[in-house]
């Protein structure tokens, strides 16, 4: 003889309450496309913004793709002021992000970069008039800057 109750009681006993759902970013952060980003609209000078954002396991934002571009320009449209991006040139007169990642994407301004010593920063225009494109700048100014987290997949997968 079975018990006709029993499959069901122990079936309370076997289910679980679903896990959280669980975000891939941080709490203050933004997921997009494997990526996590923050806009910070506090000013910083380009190397404390950097410093600032590998504290948090990130970077400056590196642009490595016409979507990514959209995405941030998109973020830093909404903010207060131009902001850092994660673009410096270096010594050689070549640009470098700052993860590492290799320049195959560009949205320079009119007339930029106009390659001015001493301004060898990258920052991304908040006004609407120049889209979100970008301007090699001062470092020592302080400006708004997005820092983005990869997930580690999206750069390693080659
Ligand atoms: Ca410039």
């Amino acid at each position: 003889y079975l018990d006709p109750l029993l499959p069901s009681r122990l079936c309370v006993y076997s289910i679980a309450p679903p896990p959280p759902t669980k975000s891939p970013c941080r709490a203050d952060y933004i997921s997009w496309y494997q990526n996590c980003y923050k806009l910070v609209e506090e000013p910083a000078t380009w190397d404390a913004a950097q410093a600032a954002c590998k504290q948090q396991g990130g970077n400056l934002a590196s642009i490595d793709m016409s979507y990514d571009q959209a995405f941030v320009a998109g973020a830093v449209l909404q903010g207060k002021g131009d902001a850092w991006i994660g673009l410096r040139r270096k010594d050689d007169g070549s640009y470098m992000w700052t993860d590492g990642w290799p320049v195959f994407f560009t949205q320079w301004g009119p007339g930029e970069p106009s390659n001015i010593k001493d301004e060898g920063c990258v920052s991304m225009h908040a006004s609407r008039f120049f889209h979100g494109t970008w301007n090699d700048t001062k470092c020592d100014q302080a400006k708004p800057y997005i820092c983005k987290i990869s997930s580690g997949t999206a750069h390693t997968e080659n």
